[in-house]
């Protein structure tokens, strides 16, 4: 039997990172203050990201990682000569709005901030590496936030639109991959960091959140009519961040809840893709006394305006169950908590390892959407050991890897239509759920810690050679 070829030649395989984690100079160039310059890490840093924010700039006494993060804003050229020479096809970054928009309502955008991601775009189509750009990944100006409540707002809706439509304008010969909203359902779960969401108290917490998910969701249509109507070709996608929910046990009740969980997420996906609410969502909400405020309109532009492609990340399967009994066996890693699985392993940071996983996930979002997928997340956290001959053997991280492209290609093969691929962070960067330089990504190590302390320097990993022969044989040596 011959062995079947699973990765299309022009598959897209790169690395992906969010400009709050990787930039830092996060006052220069005439940039603003975004949400996540906000956010400290240690003890205060959940809260906030929960919507607990009490004051509208920095504090004394506190770190904040995405001030300098790993110093890409002067970095990039070296930097993206290290991914040229592990050979991606592409890299997905995000715009910081605030660079471009310093108080988000301006009314012209700032000129230093569209240069600098002129430069950027430059330097990767200079090496044939695609950009892959996420309009907003985690961070709103902070002055959008304090003067009109972020997403809460309808008003956001058209700084958005404005604030989208200056890229499409600047950058529509460099870019022909863009995202809304990075994992857009986040923003149930981290209302702060997810949509800039402060909570007062006496809110309806769902009540808040949904009438905000319904404004980025009309944002995210008009952000797709002008990106088809400015750059013909482009396409343009949604963000989930998936794994599928498992029902603990075959009990009816257990597949039943983790099907309810999953469409928490699905939401989100369903308006951008189908184009219309969900019956689900809108029996919860009849049943919650959620009403949403639209405007007569909107229900045609989600309509008319749905996205190209289905991006998302994929870290780690869930495990849910209606046995309260059961449920209190729940692991506290990851922000959408979950029943342990008592079949799979987990990270140093207790995200589940599952790489047969992602081949479900694939092949459940390619039957609900009939979309391309677009993998634009993945990858393990962990701690790594520079070595005295400066190198990191990762071998953990090529195993982890080196599994989920094995699903990948079985989702191929089971019909899934799959863009590309770009694991998290290819070089190390700041975390976004714990703020910490140690849980790292990269396959190149930086030389940063959790205190900022360190040099900054760049050292090639294990992990760096495997890639590049992976990228070089187009998934042959998985
Ligand atoms: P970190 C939680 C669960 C799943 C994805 O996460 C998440 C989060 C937020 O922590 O976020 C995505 O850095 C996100 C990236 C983030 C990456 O996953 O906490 O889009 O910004 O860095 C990994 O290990």
């Amino acid at each position: 039997l011959e062995q079947i070829k699973a990765f299309p030649d022009n598959f897209l395989w790169g690395g992906a990172t969010a400009a709050n984690q990787l930039e830092g100079a996060y006052l220069e160039g005439g940039k603003g203050l975004t949400t996540v310059d906000l956010i400290p890490i240690g003890a205060n840093r959940f809260p906030i990201a929960l919507g607990n924010l009490d004051s509208y700039e920095p504090k004394e006494g506190e770190f904040y990682p995405s001030h300098e993060a790993i110093d890409f804003y002067h970095r990039y050229k070296e930097d993206i000569a290290l991914f040229a020479e592990m050979g991606l096809k592409c890299l997905r970054l995000s715009v910081a709005w605030a660079r471009i928009f310093p108080n988000g309502d301006d009314a012209e955008p700032n000129e230093a901030g569209l240069q600098f991601y002129d430069d950027v775009f430059d330097e990767l189509l200079k090496y044939n590496i695609q950009p892959v750009v996420t309009i907003c990944h985690f961070d709103v100006p902070v002055s959008l936030v304090q003067n009109y409540g972020g997403w809460k707002n309808r008003k956001m809706i058209t700084f958005f639109e404005t604030y989208a439509k200056t890229l499409f304008n600047r950058y529509k010969h460099k870019v022909k991959y863009w995202m809304t909203f990075n994992e857009i359902n986040m923003l149930l779960h981290l209302p702060y960091i997810g949509a800039g969401v402060v909570l007062q108290e006496g809110e309806d917490k769902e009540q808040v959140l949904y009438q905000a998910a319904h404004h980025e969701l009309v944002a995210s249509a008009l952000a797709v009519k002008a990106c088809h109507e400015i750059i013909p070709g482009a396409q343009i996608g949604c963000m989930l961040a998936a794994g599928m929910v498992y029902p603990y046990s075959s009990h009816p009740e257990d597949v039943w809840k983790a099907m309810d969980k999953d469409r928490e997420s699905f939401f989100f996906i369903d308006v951008q893709s189908k184009g219309e609410y969900p019956g689900y969502t809108k029996r919860f909400f009849r049943e919650n006394n959620i009403c949403i405020e639209m405007q007569p309109e909107d229900a045609d532009i989600l309509k008319q305006h749905t996205v190209d492609y289905i991006g998302f990340s994929y870290y780690a399967s869930r495990c849910t169950s209606a046995d309260p009994e059961v449920l209190k066996n729940s692991t506290e890693g990851n922000v959408f908590g979950s029943v342990k699985n008592p079949y799979l392993e987990a990270s140093e940071w207790g995200w589940t390892i599952d790489p047969k996983g992602l081949r479900i996930t694939c092949n459940q979002l390619h039957d609900r959407y009939g979309k391309p997928l677009f993998i634009v997340e993945n990858g393990l956290g962990a701690t790594d050991v520079l070595l005295d001959n400066d190198t990191v053997e990762d071998d953990y991280r090529i195993a982890y890897l080196n599994s989920h492209f094995a699903e990948m290609a079985e989702a191929i093969q089971d019909g899934v239509e799959l863009i590309g691929y770009t694991s998290w962070g290819p070089i190390d960067l700041v975390s976004a759920g714990t703020g910490e330089m140690k849980k790292r990504y990269g396959y190149i190590y930086v030389d940063r810690n959790n205190d900022g302390s360190g040099t900054l320097r760049r050292v090639r990993k294990k992990s760096f050679h495997w890639y590049k022969e992976v990228i070089a044989s187009n998934g042959a040596q998985y």
